[in-house]
């Protein structure tokens, strides 16, 4: 629940604004002396939340520099960070800050609900009208309702019910990881012939296939359907440029010269989409419905939506499968990591030309109490996703 701009200031400036209306510009008197401190001036009188609205030690407090709660702040991280995907707006003025707040929470994807009786706007006329805004459309910025109603629903549903089942990968590195399943979703990294065919990228590179497809292969086919039947999100990545390279930095190029190039006619371009070489493995091919993100850089995150897709199927947890372990499971798990996800590879449904490589990036991303994520093995996995 957000209370919006309840601060001292704002309830009682009214009248001295009137007096002064003749100043030159909206926001001339920012910063200037008023009657509690510099008006809107972090650390004044004025910049206290009044009294009856005074938040708990436990609850976040926003400053804000502009009209909407997002624009400059940590609001967005945090409401991610707690998986929060609905909100309940309170505050003033129903026009400027309650709505600006509401329309940067719909356009991040947010489900919002305004308190008709708990906002207040120095004009009714704008008041009412800023309600009715809301409703246009099938509810364009979102719903509204009145306190009494959505208190009345608050007391009778518990935040702290449970919605999904937990399983646990008790011999996950370095301690148990849990998973529920419905908040799950099964990360299938770069499956494509460029990595793993003898004719694609990876072998124009001097490196033996085979090593992918041997275990790893297998083993990400067993997760991969384990995840389905478990009604995981799915997702796909393949490392792929415009056919025009205009989403490949000069400085991949300049390091690989081979991108967009034609090293075996029945491949295509190099680590270009939808070349034949930029397809995914057969036996781990994507199902309708199952996401497939195209990612120009080694991580999944980069310049794509995928973090925005896995929110909005409210996922918290990613298992990753994939090649190459170093290179492109390892910046996703590192990407996915910052964002708030908490990850987990299993060793042996992941692969790299570099035995070595692959040894260290796993301990890498384990040590220090899980510093980037866990470990385990895929039957582990699969055993949690099936109980
Ligand atoms: C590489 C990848 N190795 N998928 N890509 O260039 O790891």
């Amino acid at each position: 629940m957000f209370a919006i701009g309840f601060s001292s200031n704002k309830l009682t400036n009214t009248a001295s604004y009137h007096s002064r209306r003749n100043n030159t510009g909206a926001g001339a008197e920012i910063g200037t002396e008023g009657p509690l401190g510099r008006i809107l001036t972090r650390g004044e009188r004025g910049w206290d939340i009044i009294d009856e609205l005074k938040p708990l030690p436990t609850e976040d407090v926003i400053d804000k520099p502009g009209k909407g709660s997002f624009m400059g702040t940590d609001l967005d991280l945090i409401l991610r960070t707690n998986g929060i995907k609905r909100i309940i707006l309170g505050g003033i003025t129903t026009d400027v800050c309650v709505h600006t707040t509401m329309r940067e929470a719909n356009d991040l994807g947010y489900e919002c609900l305004l308190l008709e009786d708990g906002t207040g706007a120095t004009d009714v006329g704008n008041h009412e009208s800023a309600i009715k805004m809301v409703h246009m459309q099938n509810g364009v910025f979102g719903a509204t309702a009145k306190c009494e109603d959505v208190c009345a629903f608050l007391d009778a549903n518990r935040f702290d019910a449970p919605d999904n089942e937990a399983a646990i990968v008790p011999n996950a590195k370095p301690f148990p990881f849990t998973i529920r399943a419905k908040k799950t979703a099964i990360v299938m990294i770069d499956w494509q012939l460029d990595f793993t065919s003898p004719n694609g990228f990876g072998a124009a590179l001097g490196n033996d296939c085979e090593i992918l497809r041997k275990e790893a292969l297998p083993n990400a086919v067993r997760i991969l359907e384990a995840g389905r039947k478990a009604k995981c999100a799915i997702v796909h990545t393949l490392e792929a440029h415009k056919p025009d390279l205009s989403d490949c930095p000069p400085s991949k190029i300049r390091r690989c010269d081979k991108i967009g190039q034609i090293v075996d006619e029945k491949m295509g371009r190099i680590l270009v989409k939808n070349e034949p070489g930029n397809s995914i493995e057969p036996l781990v091919a994507p199902k309708p419905g199952e996401l497939i993100v195209h990612k120009p850089g080694k991580g999944a995150f980069y310049n794509t939506n995928l973090e925005f897709q896995l929110k909005r199927r409210g996922v918290e947890t990613l298992i990753f499968t994939g090649v190459t372990t170093e290179v492109c499971v390892q910046t996703s798990m590192r990407e996915a990591n910052d964002r708030g996800f908490e990850c987990i590879v299993a060793d042996d449904a992941t692969e790299s030309y570099f035995p070595e490589f692959k040894k260290y990036a796993l301990e890498m991303i384990s040590s220090q109490n899980g510093i980037v994520g866990w470990r385990c093995l895929t039957e582990d996995v699969v055993g949690a996703l099936s109980s």
